[in-house]
């Protein structure tokens, strides 16, 4: 038994083989365990030598088994790593990230630049009153300036989408109740012109005001310069227009010159070299009184920008239809 036994073993290639082998020796209906159930009928004598064996040859089996089946474990690993061997040189497979939108990370860096000179972020609402988007900023009803924004209006009388950020600073002067203010307003504006490479019907603005006891206009120069300064190079020049706007008087556009060394430079500045990148102004009296402020106590200074036009210039981008068009060729760029 124990001869053939080994025999059959040693013939063992695989898992499967192995398993049969085992149930056919060493199993609960194998020989040995039938070998064994035989010593009840022997004559006395002989159990005692035939049990000893019987158990010698158990145990020599159940070695031998263990063996077998650890060799073959073996071969099966070595298989497996010569044959279906991994490559650890081939690059991984990478994982694609998000990133934020080119819109937001302008926004970020402008309303970062103005925090690091103590300003406050405040939110205000798309969806305004014609009182906030003209009447409170000096543009009563008829009045010719309101034809500056082509304004999308709702269904409901007096509601419309804001056309600029501007109404913004009246709900600061609200909410600040007299007291002084800093604050920059970033957000999404509403026009209903023809798109181009230049305009969108939906852009983002971002608003500044600050109101206080003898703010002046050498304090709207010195904030504009320093931002301007730090979001395109402190080589920058800044250039003051004079200009129109209602709600402030007087009223400037802030150009800044382009680098001389930059090849875009004649199509970006019309061949000026000089390129406009906001509106401001000294607050009008009637604008500080529609924010509960009293005009011969306080001044104020407020600007108006468009980020999206800023990335633009920085990044030498042509058309401004790229930002919403959702294009992952554009939008991984940055
Ligand atoms: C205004 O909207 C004023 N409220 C700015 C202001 C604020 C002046 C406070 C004085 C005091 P304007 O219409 O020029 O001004 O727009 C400001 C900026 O918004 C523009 O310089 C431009 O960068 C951006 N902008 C205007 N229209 C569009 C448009 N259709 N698409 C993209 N950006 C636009």
């Amino acid at each position: 038994l124990e001869a053939q036994a080994l025999q059959e073993l040693a013939e063992c290639a695989e898992e499967t083989t192995l398993r049969t082998w085992h149930t056919r020796y060493l199993g609960d209906k194998g020989r040995i365990k039938n070998a064994l159930s035989r010593l009840g009928s022997l004559p006395r004598d002989q159990k005692p030598v035939y049990g000893a064996e019987a158990n010698r040859i158990k145990e020599a089996l159940q070695v031998a088994y263990e063996q077998a089946a650890a060799q073959i474990r073996e071969h099966a690993l070595e298989r497996e790593l010569t044959q279906q061997a991994l490559d650890i040189t081939l690059p991984g497979r990478l994982r694609r990230r998000g990133r934020l939108h080119p819109a937001t990370q302008i926004l970020r860096r402008i309303c970062a630049i103005f925090a690091g000179m103590g300003f406050q972020i405040f939110r205000s609402r798309e969806v305004e009153t014609e009182a906030f988007n003209f009447d409170y900023l000096n543009m009563p009803p008829h009045h010719p300036a309101r034809d500056m924004w082509d304004t999308f209006f709702t269904t409901i009388p007096g509601v419309l989408l804001r056309t600029h950020t501007s109404p913004g600073q009246i709900h600061v002067m609200r909410a600040a109740a007299g007291r002084p203010i800093r604050a920059i307003l970033p957000g999404m504006c509403y026009r209903n012109e023809a798109i181009s490479p230049r305009s969108e019907i939906q852009f983002f603005q971002v608003e500044g005001l600050v109101v206080g006891e003898g703010v002046t206009f050498a304090d709207l120069k010195g904030t504009i310069t320093a931002f301007a300064r730090q979001l395109f190079g402190p080589q920058r020049q800044v250039r003051i227009r004079g200009s129109y706007f209602p709600f402030t008087e007087p009223s400037i556009e802030v150009d800044i010159d382009w680098p001389a060394d930059d090849p875009n430079r004649d199509r970006l500045t019309k061949g000026t070299g000089w390129l406009e990148i906001m509106g401001a102004g000294m607050v009008h009296p009637r604008v500080l009184e529609a924010g509960g402020y009293d005009p011969r106590r306080v001044t104020g200074f407020a600007f108006g920008m468009g980020p999206q036009r800023m990335f633009m210039l920085q990044h030498a981008i042509d058309d401004i239809r790229l930002f919403w068009q959702n294009d992952l060729r554009f939008l991984q760029q940055f």
